[in-house]
């Protein structure tokens, strides 16, 4: 049994859903509802269950979709038993109305769509009021020294204290966050907005010969988790903001509004009165020192949000190759493996097993400067990814933070280097920097024997063509298979090696460009 919670609902239009845990508690309670409004009887309320049961049975959620559209006036009650939360139709905008946190993942359905971006209005909160002079009163306080029969007093007044400053309203930060691996968050709300700042009034009061002028506390920021690799920009002009691409970094997105000033006769508020004139004058605004002045309202920013996985090694390769496979083989991730294409619709990232590599003595690894590749397995590519087929841009996009790439072609279909040519030319077609990154080869399914027994051939072939069509050759050709384990050692050692070989041109470009630098500065 959950707790009877009531909603207003207001201004409504039709075709809104309102979706509860109890269905039936809802009905009831907008049928009773119905009762006053003049729409009563004259409409049925469809209820629209989710079709799909398991998402239905997960979220225990249910759709009630209002068939008419209910206006202010005719604001109703309605009656839910458990969790709720109400939206407004989608097509209507940001009216929505947030009444718990934990609603279900509307798009749930299509998490692949949604989890890499994100368009979000954020707002600043607005400033506090300046407290006004007549609402600072004087304070009576115990006098701790007061001896029965002696002259001293048993109260003191204290001085009036001087009216306060409003509090800045929060601000609105974006912060990278380790828990935080997708946007998928970031739909449930589409305006954040940080909390108004303190009025003057509530400042504390003040102590006897003090300087500074009054003010009221400050208030709390509000932080956004996101991902790391997440990309912030101005929805309206695509202004770049900030690329949030490690742990811990954070941007301020949305200042809170400045609080009001107090009417306060001392020669603070008169300077900042004065400074404050000055900014309003072109308007014809004055500003009467008796008069307290209201809080500014915050910033109000409209962001895109884009998401590019942070790993080193991107596992590409035509759907149903092994990628997911490849990756639980090598590292400790559990991804979904199935034998049918498009199994994998989000990134998967895993960490090269580490143990395995220093107990087996793979590759002598110095745990101090060497940090352990991280390699994304991305959803299958097919022909056309370029243009938005199959699952299209919208995760080659997530191969540009990597530095190498693993290409994952299966050895027992029927043209494995025709598959091979049709990644590169999509990668090429995608973006042209993609195919001169380093890049590895495996071959995978080998188990089967007629795989094996084709290995050098493809080899060859794929040595004999041509750069201009493909691009740089592959590091290596490796013959693996994710199911029996095999070659899998050779993939690690040979990922490790192409890592070493980015961090050395990484370090050649940055000493050739400190010595460009040495020159300019010689000259
Ligand atoms: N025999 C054999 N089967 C394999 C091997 N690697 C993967 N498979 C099978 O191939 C099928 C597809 O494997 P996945 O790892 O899901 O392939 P994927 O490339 O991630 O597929 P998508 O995510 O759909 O693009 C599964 O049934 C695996 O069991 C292998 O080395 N040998
Ligand atoms: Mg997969």
């Amino acid at each position: 049994m959950g707790s009877t919670m009531f909603i207003e609902l207001h201004a409504f239009s039709a075709g809104s859903h309102i979706r509860g845990t109890h269905i039936e508690a809802s009905l009831i309670g907008l049928k009773r509802h119905a009762l006053t409004n003049r729409y009563k009887m004259q409409t049925s309320i469809n209820c629209a269950r989710n079709s799909d049961k398991s998402y239905h049975e997960q979220h225990k959620v249910a759709n009630l979709i209002l068939p008419y559209p209910i206006e202010r006036e005719e604001f109703c009650l309605c009656v839910f038993t458990t969790k709720h939360h109400i939206s407004q139709h989608p097509q209507r905008g940001d009216r929505r109305s947030v009444l718990n946190d934990s609603q279900p993942d509307k798009n749930h359905k299509h998490r692949h769509l949604y989890f890499d971006e994100a368009t979000i209005t954020v707002s600043g909160g607005q400033g506090g009021d300046g407290e006004a002079w007549q609402t600072s009163k004087t304070k009576t306080v115990k006098n701790f020294k007061y001896k029965w029969g002696t002259n001293s007093q048993k109260f003191i007044e204290l001085p009036a204290a001087e009216p306060a400053d409003g509090g800045r309203g929060g601000n609105v930060y974006i912060r990278v966050d380790r828990a935080c691996d997708s946007l998928l968050h970031i739909h449930k709300r589409k305006f954040w907005r940080a909390k108004k700042g303190y009025h003057g009034s509530s400042a504390p009061h003040s102590t006897p010969g003090r300087e500074r002028p009054r003010l009221a506390l400050t208030q709390e920021d509000l932080y956004i988790s996101v991902p790391a690799g997440t990309v912030v920009r101005r929805k309206r002009s695509g202004e770049l903001i900030a690329d949030l691409t490690s742990h811990g970094m954070a941007i301020l997105v949305a200042e809170g509004g400045a609080g009001g000033i107090a009417a306060r006769p001392s020669q603070q508020m008169y300077s900042r009165r004065q400074k404050k004139e000055k900014e309003v004058s072109d308007v014809g605004l004055e500003i009467s020192p008796r008069v307290t002045t209201s809080g500014e309202p915050g910033e109000v920013v409209t962001l895109q949000l884009l998401m590019r996985v942070v790993a080193d090694i991107g596992i590409v390769g035509l759907p149903n190759a092994g990628k997911s496979s490849i990756l639980k083989a090598i590292t400790r991730a559990t991804p979904d493996i199935a034998s049918y294409p498009f199994t994998t619709l989000m990134p998967n990232l895993g960490v090269i097993h580490c143990e395995r590599i220093v107990s087996e003595k793979l590759i002598d690894i110095d745990h101090e400067t060497c940090a352990l590749p991280v390699i994304a397995d991305l959803p299958g590519l097919i022909k056309g990814a370029h243009k938005g087929r199959g699952l299209g841009r919208a995760f080659l996009r997530h191969l540009r933070r990597t530095r190498a790439m693993l290409i994952v072609v299966d050895a027992s279909g029927q043209d494995p280097v025709s598959d091979y040519t049709t990644i590169r030319e999509e990668l090429r077609l995608y973006n042209p920097e993609y195919i001169l990154r380093p890049h590895i080869l495996a071959l995978n399914k080998i188990d089967f024997e007629w795989a094996a027994l084709r290995v050098q051939e493809i080899k060859a072939e794929v040595q004999s063509l041509e750069e201009s069509a493909v691009g740089p050759a592959p590091i290596a050709v490796l013959p693996v298979s994710a199911v029996s384990g095999s070659g899998m050692d050779i993939l690690i050692s040979e990922l490790m090696e192409a890592m070493r070989l980015c961090d050395e041109e990484l370090s050649i470009v940055r000493g050739s460009a400190m010595d460009s630098r040495d020159k300019s500065d010689s000259i």
